[in-house]
């Protein structure tokens, strides 16, 4: 073999490593879900062939051509078996793009095949597309429901001015995708926007998270409720919301809904993420809701604070200080398994069960808004763990 091809099985196999290591649940850990030790996609699982050009014509000493900056914010389907993620694949120019990884156990051995998704344009062509929540529908399609983003043109003279609204598109099988027409509502830009997996009154059900600028909520945020008549030119004409932000809290800045939420016997089991300002920065953490199963804008279970906040490594990427969820699974166990982006840099997993996460969300008391009565609760529990530890004694 000469040297050219010899490097060429180099970068293959040792890509192929990485792919294949097993991944082990992380030690320690709070009894509501368990970390896994490794990231499950990282910009080097991006495959060798979308960065290279592995012809020795072109490209003699074999560089990286196409480089890929990150991998992170995934849409998840449990599919044929299969643990499927839509990522979000930054490329060193800095556009989003989206690409299918699949799993054979949802926590290791993550594969892109061999294209990214080609997703059609609008009229409107998209600047950078992001954040894919896909939601399997009970009218037959997967939809992906993603930012788009565009230049503002309202302010032509800021190249930072740009402008968030939700884009669709729908496929059955992943592979060849319809782009619909963005949403319209009227209340700003959107980002964060995710399809409800059943109709409601016959209707289409969105969550939103309005807001007034690009990067700022300003007046507006929270996570809204809207219902369309159609999917193919949606519109809601009326947002109410849902769960808004608050002072002094972890989404006193902003929030937004994560993927679909879950429907359990006990209600719609929600993952969202919540975003406060701190001397260093804003700072991203996950949280959980519950909303009632015949009316999922009405929320009945609102525990206190974070469910996940960055921790370790997880707390350093291109945007430090986050972790971010569009992505979670239920497989045929009722285990769960909850894809976070850290930092957005890296995807991981952390996997828990549908019975635990509504423990948790059910029990969990609620934030009391005020320091003396985060005291009181605890109070409450320290006099009664020392009664059952004299009891043991
Ligand atoms: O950089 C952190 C996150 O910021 C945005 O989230 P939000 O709309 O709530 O501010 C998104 O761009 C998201 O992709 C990103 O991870």
């Amino acid at each position: 073999m000469n040297e050219f091809k010899q490097s060429i099985q180099t970068l293959l196999s040792e890509q192929e490593a990485l792919l294949k290591r097993e991944n082990k649940p992380a030690a320690g850990g709070n009894g509501v879900y368990s970390r896994w030790q490794n990231p499950v996609l990282t910009a080097a699982h991006a495959p060798v062939i979308w960065r290279y050009d592995l012809n020795p014509d072109t490209n003699p000493h074999l560089m990286e051509r196409q480089g890929v900056n990150a991998t992170f914010n995934a849409g998840a389907l449990y599919w044929n078996g299969r643990y499927i993620v839509a990522v979000r694949v930054e490329g060193d120019d800095r556009k989003s793009f989206f690409a299918i990884a699949e799993s054979p156990n949802g926590v290791d051995n993550f594969r892109f095949w061999d294209y990214p998704i080609t997703l059609p344009e609008t009229d409107r062509p998209d600047t950078n597309v992001y954040d894919m929540r896909l939601t399997q529908h009970e009218d037959g399609y997967i939809y992906g429901l993603f930012c788009t983003e565009r230049k503002d043109e309202n302010h032509p003279d800021d190249l930072s001015a740009a402008e968030a609204q939700c884009g669709i598109a729908r496929t059955k099988d992943l592979v060849a995708w319809e782009r619909l027409p963005d949403l319209i509502t009227h209340t700003g830009q959107q980002r964060n926007v995710v399809l409800h997996p059943e109709l409601v009154d016959g209707k289409y059900a969105l969550y939103t998270r309005p807001q007034d600028g690009f990067i700022s909520v300003g007046k507006g945020g929270g996570i809204g409720w809207g219902l369309s008549d159609t999917m193919d030119g949606a519109e809601i004409k009326e947002e109410v919301i849902v769960d808004g932000k608050a002072y002094h809290t972890i989404k006193e800045v902003k929030n937004g809904q994560g993927p679909a939420p879950i429907k359990t016997d006990h209600g719609w089991l929600h993952l969202a993420h919540g975003v406060r300002n701190t001397a260093a920065g804003l700072r991203y953490v996950l949280y959980m809701f519950m909303t009632e199963l015949e009316r999922p804008w009405v929320v009945s279970h609102r525990p206190a604070g974070h469910f996940i906040a960055p921790r370790g490594d997880e707390r350093v990427g291109d945007v430090s200080n986050v972790v971010f969820t569009n992505g979670w699974i239920v497989n045929d166990k009722n285990e769960v398994f909850i894809y976070y982006a850290s930092s957005d840099t890296r995807l991981h997993v952390a996997t828990s069960t549908v019975d635990k996460l509504v423990d948790y969300v059910t029990n969990t008391p609620e934030d009391g808004l005020r320091s003396a009565a985060s005291v009181a609760k605890r109070n409450k529990l320290i006099a009664a763990n020392l009664k059952i530890l004299k009891d043991l004694s």
